[in-house]
């Protein structure tokens, strides 16, 4: 029969020990950057999709409403087509509140899914037109430097392809 010493027990020990500080490092590697507290980019990006939810039915089930729609694109209430069916749908940035830090270079990325294109621009932000057809990725860069609340408009579908952006103070 093999007999373990008082030093052989020590020394199984350590071994032990120094496998749970390995194992336990490994974990904290893996765990911490799910949880963010190892995020230290200032680099943003926002994947937001140009959509237009749509409801349709035809006349026997439901009557068309007729409803008077506001003007400017962003709401289309089709009549009854030759079938009878008719339509309803909005124009919407999906998601339509953008929340980013204060300092935080943002990438908008917007993908064109419904209307033939889109011309958006943000309040301080982005002046100027970007303009994202269907089909198409378009890339809004900027540096929230200014913290507060801001709308992003489409120019073609008001007054419901409206955003907010919502900068946070650092
Ligand atoms: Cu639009």
């Amino acid at each position: 029969m093999r007999c373990v010493g008082r030093e052989g027990v020590t020394g199984r020990l350590r071994v032990v020990v120094a496998a749970f500080l390995v194992v336990g490092g490994l974990a904290l590697v893996l765990v911490l950057p799910q949880l963010g507290l190892s995020q230290t980019s200032d680099e943003r990006v926002v994947y937001m999709a140009l959509i237009e939810p749509k409801g349709g039915v035809t006349v026997d089930k439901e009557p068309f409403p007729g409803t008077q729609m506001p003007k400017g694109g962003g709401y289309v209430l089709n009549p009854p087509n030759p079938q009878g069916r008719w339509e309803v749908s909005v124009y919407q940035f999906s998601p339509a509140t953008v929340v980013v830090r204060q300092g935080e270079r943002v990438t908008l990325e917007m993908v064109g899914i419904n209307g033939a294109k889109h011309s958006v621009h943000i309040d301080k932000y982005v002046p100027n037109h970007s303009v994202v057809k269907r089909g198409e990725i378009g890339r809004v860069k900027f540096t929230a430097d200014t913290p507060g609340v801001f709308k992003i408009h489409c120019e073609e579908h008001q007054p419901s392809m409206e955003g907010t952006l919502v900068v946070l103070p650092r």
